[in-house]
């Protein structure tokens, strides 16, 4: 019962009335080559309260999932992040290549260097953050 009532506080606080404490910061992506339909996006978070990024979604992309990169029998391979990742208060968590990624699956465009797009985060406690994902040139590619 107390935690129903938490529960209902929070839902009652959120979100015009609460400043959202996660930060992202330099988020990118890498540049595809035409057809290819997937790729990778990066950025360091980092949560002023402990949180859990949970999704994302962009308009140049049909579905994004939460990844990451393990060694499997000295084969590098990607497993889905169902659970989400777990941001802890003022730990910054980098999603780089080789490790955690926010996959973009069906893009409808390839990313071409220079430009950008818009990707929101969603997060299982704080308000979503909507940010703008720079396309760097592609080079070692982990996919
Ligand atoms: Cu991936």
């Amino acid at each position: 019962m107390r935690s129903l009532f938490i529960a209902a506080a929070l839902l009652l606080a959120a979100p015009s009335a609460r400043a959202q404490t996660v930060t992202v910061e330099h988020p990118w992506a890498r540049a595809t080559a035409e057809r290819v339909e997937t790729g990778a996006v990066y950025a360091t978070l980092t949560a002023g309260t402990a949180d859990r990024l949970t999704g994302a979604s962009t308009p140049v992309a049909a579905q994004v999932q939460l990844h990451e990169v393990i060694q499997d029998n000295a084969i590098m391979r990607m497993r889905e992040l169902a659970g989400g990742i777990a941001l802890d208060p003022g730990k910054p968590v980098t999603l780089a290549p080789g490790g955690y990624h926010l996959m973009l699956i069906g893009l409808k465009q390839p990313l071409k260097p220079g430009e950008s797009f818009p990707l929101t985060l969603t997060f299982a406690t704080e308000p979503p953050v909507t940010v703008t994902v720079t396309v760097n040139a592609a080079g070692a590619h982990m996919h």
